[in-house]
């Protein structure tokens, strides 16, 4: 198989890659790399040394961002970018606000002490200091990207014009990585981002990634308390 996908499953990065490849019908491989415990050579395809890196045959890219904008150009149909100007840029915008703004935190912040630092360590629960730590978080930090979220979103079906977009996929893969930590706006306060949640999960795109995910984390995920 000529594309190939390199990347934990956990990365948001990663499953942005792999829901925008299954909403395009395209067939690929995936091969788990840990960032942390590259192989060797990692660098050539992967000068930040991050996942994910990407290969269509013998070219090479990194970045998510970089590799779901080739895969538009190489395979337009379906489109996951607008084409109006201004609809273009905005899901750049919310592409960007979700990459650089939001997963630094909730992934960093909130999924990592509770999900995955267990996870590598053995243990069976998150430590009791860090899930304070994560709470804190998700009461003082998340409510900010949430109610703006919220605010954009409006009645809308997608977040920017009527069709699924680039955005709606950045916005869905790191609650995707919450949803596994047990964390997710509260419907009474945000009734319509999460309700857009519900609706991205359960695309066959995402739902075909997070089923694959559920094994690695199951046993770790905290319920979702509405
Ligand atoms: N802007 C990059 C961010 C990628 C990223 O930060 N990946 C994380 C994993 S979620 C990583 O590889 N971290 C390892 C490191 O920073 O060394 C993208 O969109 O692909």
């Amino acid at each position: 198989m000529s594309l190939v996908v390199l990347g934990g499953s956990v990365s948001p990065f990663v499953r942005k890659v792999r829901v925008a490849l299954a909403e395009k019908g395209l067939e690929y491989r995936h091969e788990q790399v840990n960032p942390y415990a590259p192989p060797a050579g990692w660098r050539e395809l992967s000068p930040l040394g991050k996942i994910p890196a990407f290969r269509d045959g013998d070219r090479a890219l990194a970045d998510s961002s970089v590799i779901c904008a080739y895969l538009e150009r190489r395979f337009p149909q379906p489109a996951l970018y607008p084409s109006d100007p201004y609809d273009y840029a905005r899901a750049l915008w919310f592409e960007e606000y979700m990459d650089s703004g939001f997963v630094p935190v909730a992934g960093a912040r909130v999924f990592f002490p509770l999900v995955l630092k267990p996870l590598f360590g053995g243990k069976a629960e998150a430590d009791p200091n860090d899930v304070a730590a994560a709470s804190k978080v998700v009461e003082e930090e998340l409510p900010g990207f949430w109610d703006y979220l919220e605010r954009e979103l409006a009645d809308h079906e997608f977040i920017v014009g009527d069709r699924f977009t680039i955005a709606d996929i950045a916005i869905a893969s790191p609650h995707a990585n919450l949803r596994h930590a047990g964390v997710a706006p509260v419907r009474k306060r945000w009734p319509r981002l999460r309700a857009f949640l519900d609706r991205m999960h359960g695309r066959s795109s995402f739902k075909k990634v997070m089923e694959e995910e559920t094994p690695v984390f199951g046993k770790r995920s905290i319920q979702i308390n509405d």
